[in-house]
């Protein structure tokens, strides 16, 4: 039998504890995360974020599963500079009444740019607010100036992946490294705003790897409030192109461990959403991811069909007649 759900808030996970708790038997572990999961959180609210690529590719960065980066030559991707801040309010208008109520914007930028473009960042931010929607940025890395500064415009959340683990984050990058990233992290700390950090599976990392994000992320005091799990969404162009996709269930253990070690936090089932099954994302629900990416287009590669999510919220919304499959077939 597994160990009974622990609620108490940890920060001293062991790579070994999380390895052990991710390669239980299946059912077990789903079940144990879901009581996690519903002893913080109402099961039903599954919060409905949408992106967009606010400054399109360029990067100087090398990450080898990023079709943003300038390294990869060979990606079929334009660049386009940065958006005017008009555009930007008209689609996070567009998203709000399509549902979402979080606004996340990314840039392909090695770090956030001082001047005009980050000025024009922050009435980006201060307008999606005004809209009544949280907004999240992910601008690569940036220093304490500039995170007072996001706070000061209103923003809800900054996003900056670990990616993977430490050990396996150098065959990923070469040209950041793991403390840089926990630079950027501590001044967003430092800053008062909240975190957004996760990383993703299927980039040829094993399960230790994992684990070691997930203590990384663990041993953060207080823990990231928003934790999102990408599935590696593989691009041609990009060293990654060939990694063979993982298993949904590789995904479903992945949430629920993520679900168990940092219980209280928003699991966001991000990137690969369009490769799943609406039963295997609605798996990664109940083993305690409460939010996805709603709309076509994650940044610059395709998600889940908007007509495939309404059928995915139609089969999670309580049900007021009895009409339908169920009785046709008594
Ligand atoms: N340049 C900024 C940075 O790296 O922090 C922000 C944008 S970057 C595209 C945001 C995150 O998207 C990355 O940290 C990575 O986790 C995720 N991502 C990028 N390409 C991906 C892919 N092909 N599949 C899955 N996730 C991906
Ligand atoms: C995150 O962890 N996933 C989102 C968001 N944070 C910015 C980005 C996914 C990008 C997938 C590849 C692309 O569309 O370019
Ligand atoms: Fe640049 Fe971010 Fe892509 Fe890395 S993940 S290449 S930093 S846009």
């Amino acid at each position: 039998m597994n160990a009974p759900a622990d609620f108490t808030l940890r920060y001293d996970w062991t790579a070994e504890e999380i390895v052990a708790i991710h390669d239980s038997p299946l059912l077990g572990l789903v079940a144990r995360a879901s009581a996690v999961h519903r002893r913080y959180f109402d099961p039903n609210d599954v919060q409905k974020a949408a992106l967009l690529s606010i400054k399109t590719g360029g990067c100087p960065e090398d990450c080898s599963y990023c079709p943003q980066s300038a390294h990869h030559r060979e990606v079929k991707l334009d660049r386009v500079e940065l958006m005017n801040v008009d555009d930007v309010l008209d689609a996070a208008k567009t998203a709000r009444e399509a549902g979402a109520d979080r606004f996340c914007m990314g840039a392909a930028w090695r770090s956030a740019p001082e001047g005009p473009r980050f000025d024009a960042v922050l009435r980006m931010v201060r307008g999606v607010r005004a809209l009544g929607m949280e907004a999240c940025v992910t601008l690569g890395m940036i220093n304490r100036s500039q995170a007072d500064r996001l706070v000061e415009a209103g923003l809800t959340a900054y996003n900056h992946n670990l990616d993977t683990g430490p050990e396996f984050y150098e065959e990923i990058i070469s040209t950041r490294t793991y403390q840089d990233r926990l630079e950027t992290l501590k001044a967003v700390r430092g800053a008062g705003l909240e975190m957004c950090c996760g990383g993703i599976i299927g980039m040829g990392e094993s399960v230790k790897d994992r684990a070691g994000m997930l203590q990384t992320l663990a041993s953060f005091d207080p823990h990231p409030e928003s934790v999102p799990i990408n599935m590696l969404v593989a691009v041609e162009g990009t060293p990654l192109a060939d990694r063979e996709r993982c298993d949904s269930m590789d995904l479903v253990r992945m949430i629920a461990t993520t679900r168990i070690v940092i219980p209280k936090s928003r699991v966001r089932l991000s990137a690969g959403r369009s490769f799943l099954s609406r039963e295997a994302q609605i798996l990664c629900l109940v083993a305690g991811a409460n939010s996805i990416f709603h709309g076509e287009k994650l940044l610059t590669t395709g998600n889940a069909q908007v007509s495939a999510d309404d059928a995915l919220f139609a089969a999670l919304a309580g049900r007021g007649d009895t009409s339908g499959c169920a009785r046709d077939s008594l």
